[in-house]
């Protein structure tokens, strides 16, 4: 079962442009940003109370964002949840015929252990589990 939403991704061709819109006129705080290398994007965490948003910027033109951008333009990219056992998770999602990207977690920002769903499975909606790292 999941916990609660960790974040909101949303997909942005430069970080530096759209960080005023947030921090500056909606007033979140900034958490700083990072390269995800292994899935060429840059990453940058605004925080309102327990609620964050993921700007993802890509690196490059081969990056899975890039390919996103170009065929929706900016905006919302995915829904991540937090999971306490991502391995226990993605055992039951899979036993109840829930179609996985990644079947296997991968590392996400800030070292957590992440995991995509397909987007068939939940309506269009690429959603991501995550375990934060203990
Ligand atoms: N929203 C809805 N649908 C999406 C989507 C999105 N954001 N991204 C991809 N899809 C769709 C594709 O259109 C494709 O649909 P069809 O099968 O109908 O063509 C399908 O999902 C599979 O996409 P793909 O790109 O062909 O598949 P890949 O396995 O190569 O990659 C994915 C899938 C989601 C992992 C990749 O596209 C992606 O977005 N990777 C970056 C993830 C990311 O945000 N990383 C940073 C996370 C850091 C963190 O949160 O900690």
């Amino acid at each position: 079962m999941v916990k609660k939403i960790n974040h909101i991704g949303v997909a942005v061709h430069n970080i530096e442009e759209a960080l005023p819109f947030y921090q500056q006129q909606l007033g979140m705080l900034y958490e700083g940003s990072e390269v995800v290398a292994e899935q060429k994007v840059r990453v940058a965490f605004l925080s309102v109370g327990e609620s964050r948003i993921e700007l993802l910027e890509p690196t490059s033109d081969d990056s899975p964002v890039a390919k996103f951008l170009e065929k929706n333009g900016p905006g919302t990219h995915h829904i991540a949840y937090e999971v306490e056992d991502i391995q226990a998770e993605l055992a039951s999602l899979k036993e109840q015929g829930v179609r996985l990207i990644d079947e296997v977690p991968r590392t996400g920002a800030h070292q957590t252990q992440i995991a995509f769903l397909h987007p068939k499975a939940s309506g269009g909606v690429l959603t991501e589990i995550c375990q934060a790292k203990h």
